[in-house]
């Protein structure tokens, strides 16, 4: 593989490029500063298809399906963690990692999901610890022989409903020791499968259940400096495409009324409607949201999402407002059918250039034109920053950042294919 150019190049146009921006009152190397200060949420569950460490093998089961079956799966814990690290060489700026629950490391031994501790997570929080990664969680309510119904706290089942909320008080403590260990909060999410496949005849009784389980699990206090709480909706999944308990308006209201964060996945909502015009509303009411950027396909298909225009119109939404400190950046998907790692980098690096986008938009103009009434101003200037040399700041972040620039991460995940992915048998 060609390499991308070389650094003389990169610095001349990145020169230019900033002459440009300049002339708007744009500052591209403070820009550059902040866009690498974002951190965005890697999640683990990319690396392995969904699997975990419970000796699953492939079944994600609950609602979501990770489809292909590309070779190099990690298959525990060292190797999920030296290819994130591998990873991370490839992706500029902040990062930290997302891990569910049944990625715990039990030696072995079985340990069901209500009986977790945050000992089962030792070596994740050494790693966590030496790597400066900050480490997000999830409760993993679904491959579990508890959640074959396809309801877990909105069970019927008194049983099965105890179970899964003693699951989630375990996996509160858990992050609430993550968030101890790495000194800031660990964002929790709670995002269950629960529905029904074809059409429910009551729609109620589970969304109370849920509410009163929830209630349950969040009562149990926990130090707000460990551990941030959120609940992430959808709108349908396989299993449950007539019903699903959990759905927007169900944890709108709720994250309202219990003050916490809303996850909003870019995959579940109907596949034309952008979660861009949502931010701000929610925003009014919730302390704050926890994004899954994610690419949906037709459906909630997981794929890895691309600087595509949906994307784009999130982060701009986010930072023309400089809402940054209110949003927790993660990623969600997750794809079998293609090289693992190459999935993280290019999901990441779309964040990121999107991020990177939207800081440089000189935003401040197109408020002016608009506060003066001058619309036709407002829109002219809007199709003329689409247009500015925003590639060659691209470039520079990712020179300025050490990772490779253009495509020559490319031949960085041929290698690693080679020399450790093919051995994976
Ligand atoms: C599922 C949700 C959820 C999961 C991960 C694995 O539809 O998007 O966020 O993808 O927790
Ligand atoms: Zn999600």
């Amino acid at each position: 593989m060609k390499t991308y150019g070389n650094i003389e190049s990169i610095e001349a146009a990145y020169e230019l490029a900033k002459e440009a921006y300049g002339k708007f009152g744009i500052n591209a190397d403070a820009v550059v500063e902040a866009a690498l200060e974002i951190p965005i949420s890697v999640q683990c569950w990319q690396g392995d298809d969904v699997t975990g460490f419970e000796g699953a093998d492939g079944i994600s089961g609950g609602g979501i399906l990770a489809t292909g079956n590309y070779p190099g799966r990690a298959r525990n814990g060292d190797e999920l963690r030296a290819d994130a690290e591998f990873a991370f060489s490839l992706i500029p700026g902040k990062k930290r990692f997302s891990l569910h629950m049944f990625y715990a490391e039990t030696g072995g031994k079985k340990v069901d999901r209500d009986e977790l501790e945050p000992e089962h997570f030792t070596t994740w929080m050494a790693w966590s610890r030496t790597k400066e990664i900050p480490l997000d969680f999830n409760p993993s309510f679904f491959s579990h022989p508890l959640a074959n119904d396809g309801y877990t706290l909105a069970s019927a089942d008194p049983a099965i409903r105890r179970f899964w909320i003693r699951h989630a008080a375990a996996s509160r403590k858990i992050a609430s020791a993550f968030g101890a260990n790495q000194g800031s909060p660990s964002v929790t999410n709670i995002w269950i499968p629960d529905g029904s496949k074809d059409l429910p005849a009551d729609r109620l009784s589970p969304r109370r259940r849920l509410k009163e389980a929830l209630d349950e699990i969040l009562d149990v206090p926990q130090d707000p400096r460990t551990i941030t709480d959120a609940v992430e909706s959808k709108l349908f999944g396989i299993g449950s495409e007539s019903y699903v308990a959990g759905s927007h308006d169900f944890y709108l209201a709720y994250a309202t009324a219990r003050q916490i964060k809303v996850c909003l996945d870019m995959g579940h909502f109907h596949p034309t409607e952008n979660i861009a015009d949502k931010i701000s509303a929610a925003l009014l009411f919730v302390p704050g949201l926890l994004i899954h950027f994610s690419r949906g396909v037709r459906w909630d298909s997981d794929h890895v999402p691309l600087f595509s225009d949906e994307l784009r119109e999130v982060c701009r939404e986010i930072i023309r407002r400089n809402i940054q400190n209110k949003i927790d950046f993660a990623l969600d998907f997750f794809d079998a059918s293609i090289n693992r790692i190459a999935a993280w980098t290019i999901g990441a690096r779309s964040l990121r250039k999107a991020l990177l986008e939207a800081l440089l938009e000189p935003s401040g103009l197109l408020l002016e034109a608009e506060e003066a009434g001058k619309l036709h101003e407002r829109l002219g200037l809007l199709e003329e920053f689409k247009t500015l040399p925003f590639s060659a700041v691209w470039d520079k972040l990712c020179l300025d950042a050490k990772v490779p620039v253009g495509t020559d991460w490319l031949g960085k995940i041929a290698d690693y294919e080679a020399q450790t992915l093919s051995k994976r048998k």
